[in-house]
């Protein structure tokens, strides 16, 4: 159940049965919410705002959105227009906040608890950043990073570097990257990073650029507080610094939807057991389901079109059930042969929580 919050009015078009409202800028997909056809509709995505997001008067015009393609032989000015005749891609991928499971750490770090709905499977379309790049001349010698800049107007009398929603990734993510303006085949709203939003697939949300106002390829990492030290692996008890892992790619995971523990009592007899699988920064190459807390395992089977390496795919494992209770869990694959780890790694924000027994349910079968 939603804990009571009405929807905040920017994104009052969602669908409220669907949403948990954490804070006005942290929304998350209930789990039982999650459908079995492999896209996150719009209306049922997750939010994520580090800063508020920016008036929605940025979409009135989209074509006249201008970003600034820094850090190559050519540097310029381009508007979404002038990007719609440079290529043309469309990628499917799991857009997953770094928090996403945060709310399984015991150590209850600081952040939204998120549990399995800071998630999604979504569709965009639009320019390879390759193609821009090459346009461009190509990057200037020394380039180890691509650094994507949000658009939001930041807050006067603070130090932008401490609020500015700045990302840097290896030069290597920009091969699958794309500049998008369309989001499950319509315009991208402005909630989720229109007109033009920055995509990088395979690492966690942070890196996926809303509103993208400036494009940079850089020797260095951003200096910004969002690089510098948040979205850091730290040890527990440890505060953030750019010596510790940046939380970038991200791993194999899995997680039941059906039946949930938030789901109507089950009834004994044949039950469809349900959920998403994928490799993160590699295909997903394969899932088992446990009923019995993870001393058994068999492998479920995958449902519906295979939509590439960086999408979900939802499963299915047919089992017969009598009255009881049951812990369900699964455990995910990558094409690498990475397996979905029991543990959650330990660090201080709580970040990429891919433990198969953190996700793990108690369901009851009547
Ligand atoms: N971008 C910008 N510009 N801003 C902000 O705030 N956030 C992040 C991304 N991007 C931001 C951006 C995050 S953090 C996330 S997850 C994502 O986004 C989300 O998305 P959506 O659309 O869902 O809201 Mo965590 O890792």
């Amino acid at each position: 159940t939603s804990a009571g919050k009405p929807l905040p009015p920017y994104v009052a078009w969602k669908d409220p049965n669907a949403m948990i409202v954490h804070t006005g800028n942290t929304l998350e997909t209930k789990r039982a919410a999650f459908g079995t056809s492999i896209i996150t509709p719009a209306d049922q995505l997750y939010i994520r705002n580090n800063l508020p997001a920016p008036n929605v008067s940025i979409v009135a015009d989209r074509d006249a959105w201008e970003i600034s393609v820094e850090g190559v032989k050519n540097p310029r000015k381009l508007t979404v227009k002038e990007l719609k005749s440079m290529g043309l891609e469309t990628i499917a991928m799991v857009l997953q906040c770094s928090g996403n499971g945060r709310g399984y750490f015991p150590s209850k770090p600081s952040g939204t608890p998120w549990q399995v709905g800071a998630a999604g499977c979504v569709i965009w379309s639009g320019v390879p950043v390759r193609a821009v790049v090459e346009a461009l001349g190509g990057m200037v010698d020394g380039t180890a990073y691509m650094t994507g800049t949000g658009g939001e107007k930041l807050p006067e009398e603070i130090d932008p570097k401490s609020v500015i929603v700045e990302r840097s990734v290896p030069k290597g993510a920009m091969q699958d990257a794309l500049l998008a303006w369309e989001m499950n085949g319509a315009p991208i709203p402005h909630a989720h990073g229109g007109p033009l939003r920055l995509i990088v697939p395979g690492y966690t949300g942070v890196n996926s650029i809303k509103y993208i106002k400036r494009l940079a390829f850089t020797a260095e990492q951003s200096d910004a507080a969002i690089q510098r030290t948040g979205y850091r692996l730290s040890p527990p008890g440890q505060k953030g610094d750019p010596s510790q892992p940046s939380v970038w790619e991200m791993s194999a995971k899995s997680w039941i939807n059906s039946p949930a523990t938030d789901s109507a009592p089950v009834q004994a007899g044949l039950v469809q057991i349900k959920g998403v699988a994928f490799g993160g920064i590699n295909a997903v190459r394969g899932v088992e389901v446990s009923i019995d807390g993870g001393k058994t395992w068999q492998a479920a089977k995958f449902v519906g079109p295979d939509l590439g390496r960086y999408a979900w795919r939802q499963f299915v494992l047919p089992v017969k059930l009598a009255a009881g209770t049951y812990t369900v869990a699964c455990r995910a694959t990558d094409s690498k042969g990475n397996r979905q780890p029991e543990e959650r790694m330990e660090n201080a924000a709580g970040y990429n929580n891919n433990s198969w027994r953190d996700h793990a349910m108690q369901i009851t079968v009547v």
